[in-house]
């Protein structure tokens, strides 16, 4: 497997994390394509939690030298605080790359994340406020900072101030907050750009060559399908590519490279932030859930909204990615029901459907049609690593749900620990 995408299916947090540490032993680069610091990536190694953000999750692994692509976008204090805790746990940063393509989170993106979210009440998206929207909105009106910019010291000043002049008049006046001093912002950048030096490189040439020696490329997706500006349920998004195609636009590699794209999902769903979510519970039993699943945001610690399984919603991403392989996340949290609905349609206005509607509206009015699946109360299931050893009702739960999204589930999470995974394939 030279080149391996792996990505959310659903609405972010399904345990890519875990998912891509378990690979990683195999791995020698691993590259982070789209997002910045709103995403969290947990880890429990020997029973140590590693919470990453900027850095790839490959960090962990002695052998894999990480990547933070061009399509990224890079809070510099963030980026070194991540570095400085990582290198004071024994984990070294050294071998990290840079692209220096990737774009530079400013405090006019973070004042603007956090004024406009405010200022639209209960039209707000739920952003995790780390500035990611308008450091891409910068970039796609053409005036954002590269990291390249860094090592221009005259040509980054001129860069902020015109930021400043198109940003400042709505930052005090609309938003009513401080605007940030352009001098001060280029120093606070400039200060970083000594440290930031020796990893910045043309990382697209890198993987390229890296291709080339059938050397192994592991692509690390932030948050997920549902959260694609493009695929997902805009606009309540994230702004970048989150979907496979983002692997390529973000790091400079063609799309023949890639050899598998691997889709996690949780046995079960969950959301951060607004938006529509169709099989939603808002009643004890998502409360249940939230705390069997631990279901805290990895960034912000807010509470994640639960609902049960959608296979639409898995079935739609196995489409706009291509999946080859999935790996079911958290069955060992369902292990307290009964029965277990899956979501295989949904009511909408002109019907039934068993596709993702294409209409916003129409999936902002879906209704969940479930069918009830037995349950295995009363096993235990963690830590269990043997298909056979699970217990009957849970293969049949994993087998119904890999008939209804179409698309083989290759790896079974059973804990949270790197070593509590079923694999098939
Ligand atoms: P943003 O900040 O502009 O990307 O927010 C836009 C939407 O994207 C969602 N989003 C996320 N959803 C799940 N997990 C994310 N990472 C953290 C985690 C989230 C946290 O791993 O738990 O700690 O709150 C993540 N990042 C962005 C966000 O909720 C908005 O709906
Ligand atoms: P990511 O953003 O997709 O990497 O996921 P997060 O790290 O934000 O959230 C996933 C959470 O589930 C983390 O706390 C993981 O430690 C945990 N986790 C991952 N896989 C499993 C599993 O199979 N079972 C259990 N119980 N927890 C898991
Ligand atoms: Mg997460």
């Amino acid at each position: 497997m030279p080149a391996v995408v792996v990505l959310g299916a659903q609405w972010g947090d399904e345990g890519k994390g875990k998912a891509t540490d378990q690979l990683s032993k195999d791995v020698d680069f691993a590259v982070k394509y789209n997002g910045g610091n709103n995403a969290g990536h947990t880890v429990v190694v020997n029973g140590e939690t590693f919470a990453l953000h900027l850095i790839p999750t490959g960090i962990l692994s002695p052998r894999v030298t990480p990547v933070i692509g061009n399509g990224t976008v890079i809070d510099l204090k963030v980026l070194f605080q991540e570095i400085e805790e990582l290198e004071m746990r024994g984990v070294s940063c050294q071998r990290l790359l840079v692209s220096s393509r990737a774009h530079l989170v400013t405090p006019y993106s973070l004042c603007i994340d956090e004024g406009s979210e405010l200022l639209r009440g209960d039209k707000a998206i739920g952003t995790t406020k780390r500035g990611i929207g308008p450091t891409y909105a910068e970039k796609m009106y053409r005036t954002g900072l590269q990291v390249q910019d860094l090592f221009d010291p005259e040509g980054l000043g001129d860069k902020v101030t015109e930021i400043a002049k198109l940003k400042n008049p709505i930052i005090e006046h609309v938003y009513h907050l401080d605007p940030p001093d352009p001098v001060e912002v280029t120093a606070e950048l400039l200060q970083f750009s000594e440290r930031l030096r020796p990893m910045v490189t043309n990382t697209s040439l890198v993987l390229n060559n890296a291709l080339d020696e059938e050397r192994v490329v592991l692509f690390e997706g932030g948050q997920a399908t549902m959260l694609d500006i493009d695929h997902g349920t805009y606009p309540y998004v994230t702004s970048s590519n989150c979907t496979a195609g983002g692997a390529c636009t973000g790091t400079g590699i063609g799309p023949t490279r890639i050899d598998r794209v691997v889709g996690v999902m949780k046995a079960y769903t969950t959301r951060v932030g607004e938006g529509p979510f169709p099989t939603e519970l808002n009643d004890e039993v998502g409360e249940q859930l939230r705390q069997l699943g631990g279901e805290f945001g990895a960034t912000t610690g807010r509470p994640r909204r639960t609902g049960w399984f959608d296979a639409v919603v898995v079935s739609y991403a196995v489409r706009v990615n291509g999946l080859t392989d999935l790996v079911m996340t958290k069955l060992d949290v369902l292990s307290e029901y009964e029965t277990i609905p899956v979501c295989t349609g949904y009511e909408i206005p002109g019907g039934r459907t068993d596709q993702m509607p294409d209409s916003a509206k129409d999936f902002a009015a879906a209704r969940p049609i479930y069918e009830e699946i037995p349950g295995w109360k009363g096993s235990d299931i963690e830590g269990i690593t043997d298909w056979r050893k699970l217990p009957e009702a849970a293969q049949k739960y994993v087998e119904f749900v890999e008939d209804r999204v179409g698309c083989r589930i290759s790896v079974i999470g059973t804990g949270a620990s790197r070593e509590d995974a079923i694999v098939r394939h």
